[in-house]
């Protein structure tokens, strides 16, 4: 038996922390603090969103089935084996275990293939190209991003590190990606200078957009609305104002949308000619001027 302060102290302890925890709680944040589900906002944005979601979370019903039962056999350990009154004595001094050091390989080895296995599926048919109806080339720069609307033949272009936050608390002067409701697209993803990552939130997916390389990302927006987009890698000084909108619109808005960008004179590609580097492997040096 626990001595009675033990007991005590235990109790108090465990009241406390369960108080203090339940207190800052809703429901709903209560079960994702438990849970770690990712937002329902996320829910069939894309055609992978709930791909990614069940992914997620079977991994931590997973990890938590795991963990309870590590948890467990720690605590019925400590609490069985615990040191006695009149014990002078250590215990028997065991080196091994044959089956236990098996189950702690075999486990283990079983987790990981499956975490593997189910990845590399869903890998397979987020990254399969989707023969697109849409490309959009986008390119990061420190610290904001354009867009090369590629099918229209238009652009838009990002003024860097502006963040205005207007009457209505959304963020304004922020460049916009617009994306056609229903048609695949096809991003094309490219750097000007430092490695970038494009991530829009709610559709569960970064990529990395890297000086003389080009990436590819495919998936079909499913829901029209308006999400928020920011830079997932550390790319200098204003990393943290690189945000974009992305904007999911009926085909006939982003048509409007296009004849805008038109109208305003922003036709034709930004190229890469304007990046900073223009030294990197397998891009030939420029012509030396003579004369
Ligand atoms: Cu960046």
């Amino acid at each position: 038996m626990l001595s009675k302060r033990a007991l005590r102290v235990a109790i108090a302890t465990a009241a406390a922390t369960t108080t203090l925890f339940l207190s800052g709680c809703s429901q709903e944040q209560l079960s994702s603090a438990i849970l770690m589900p990712l937002p329902a906002s996320s829910s069939d944005v894309t055609n992978h969103t709930d791909r990614v979601t069940d992914l997620w979370n079977i991994s931590w019903a997973v990890l938590w089935a795991v963990g309870a039962i590590a948890w467990g056999l720690m605590f019925w350990a400590i609490v069985v084996y615990r040191r006695r009154k009149g014990d002078t004595h250590l215990p028997a001094q065991m080196r091994y275990n044959n089956p236990i050091e098996i189950l702690f390989t075999v486990v283990p080895l079983i987790l990981v293939i499956g975490f593997f296995a189910f990845t590399a599926r869903d890998m397979k048919v987020i990254e399969t190209p989707n023969n697109p109806e849409v490309t959009v080339q986008v390119i990061g720069k420190q610290w904001s991003w354009d867009f090369n609307y590629t099918n229209e033949n238009v652009y838009d272009s990002g003024i860097q590190s502006q963040y205005i936050t207007g009457n209505d608390g959304k963020k304004a002067g922020l460049p916009t990606l617009y994306l056609p409701v229903n048609k695949r697209v096809e991003l094309v993803l490219n750097s000007r200078d430092v490695d970038h990552s494009f991530w829009v939130v709610e559709f569960l997916y970064k990529k990395d957009a890297l000086p003389g390389k080009t990436n590819h990302e495919y998936f079909t927006p499913t829901k029209i609305g308006d999400y928020n987009g920011k830079c997932a890698e550390l790319c200098g000084e204003f990393h943290s104002m690189m945000l974009f909108n992305v904007k999911v619109v009926s085909q006939s808005d982003y048509d409007q949308h296009i004849a805008a960008l038109k109208a305003a004179g922003q036709v034709g590609q930004l190229s890469l000619d304007a990046s900073r580097n223009q030294n990197l492997p397998g891009v030939a040096a420029p012509a030396e001027n003579e004369g």
